[in-house]
């Protein structure tokens, strides 16, 4: 690792902040609504300050972090950690998916990555070239197992030093991001550098929270996906990896046993595995 790649919790929290700030979210969220999650919300923290007789000293080392974490632009990496995966599954259950199970965004996702043919290596740099290569291939299928001609797989991941592009420095723009367009059967097959467990931006406020706590700032090592196809419902997942380091001690919880690979190594050197993603319906 160089130490132009070694990238602060700073820059790599605002630009993920930067990113979720061009979105400009909204929700149709009654006020009735609203009173209910804040009312529960407010009583949560009551219950937690009696329960635990939070003290002065703790409620303002408290508010001096809120204040560091918004300085640091590092809410949308706390949130995705910390809080993403119940949303994720609350939104899952509640529209009974009968597909592929998803997991959390994270904070890395950019869209419009360049679009690469089905079978296909990704942008990587020689550092990761030279590194374990993974060759994932698979379909994308309906609910009845039809191939689904033409279908996104958007991929991203952490490099061989553990940094995504276009969060740290000295990364070419769309290095391990890519758009996969499926064959007319559905087919892919993607070469890329097996992924390797990743530490989450931990010099900042995110990281002072975890270490305040004596945790760890690691998750497994994972392929982000975004499955989709017009008529389907699109699909945000990861994939694991079998017997990985820290794949039943995710810092975000995000791992699900129906998303764990387990590639064979070939007398090429080559990992090979394949997966199939399944596409629910759209409603109406
Ligand atoms: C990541 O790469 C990630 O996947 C999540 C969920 C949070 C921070 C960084
Ligand atoms: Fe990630």
């Amino acid at each position: 690792m160089t130490l132009e790649h070694t990238p602060s919790a700073q820059g790599s929290g605002s630009a993920a902040t930067e990113k979720f700030k061009s979105e400009r979210v909204s929700s149709d969220t009654t006020k009735e609504r609203a009173a209910a999650i804040y009312q529960d919300l407010l009583n949560g923290v009551g219950d937690v300050i009696r329960k635990h007789e939070v003290t002065y000293d703790e409620y303002n080392v408290f508010k001096q972090w809120l204040i560091d974490v918004g300085e640091g632009g590092e809410w949308p990496l706390f949130c995705d950690v910390f809080v993403e995966h119940h949303i994720e599954e609350v939104n899952y259950q509640r529209h009974e998916f009968k597909g592929t199970k998803g997991s959390i965004e994270g904070p890395y996702y950019v869209p419009n990555a360049p679009q690469l043919p089905s079978v296909t290596t990704m942008p990587m740099r020689e550092e990761d070239l030279s590194a374990p290569q993974l060759v994932f291939s698979g379909q994308v299928t309906d609910l009845e197992g039809k191939g689904l001609a033409g279908a996104h797989v958007e991929m991203w991941s952490n490099d061989a030093d553990g940094y995504y592009s276009q969060f740290a420095p000295d990364i070419p723009e769309w290095n391990l991001r890519g758009t996969i367009v499926a064959d007319d059967d559905g087919n892919f097959s993607i070469t890329t550098l097996y992924p390797v467990p990743y530490r989450i931006p931990h010099d900042g406020p995110t990281g002072a929270f975890i270490e305040s706590y004596g945790g760890h700032p690691w998750r497994p090592a994972h392929l982000h996906l975004l499955v989709s196809h017009p008529g389907y419902n699109g699909i945000i997942t990861q994939l694991y990896f079998n017997e990985g380091d820290y794949i039943n001690d995710d810092v975000a919880s995000a791992v699900k046993p129906e998303l764990i690979l387990n590639p064979k190594k070939g007398d090429d050197g080559l990992h090979r595995v394949n997966y199939d993603f399944v596409l629910d319906p759209k409603p109406e």
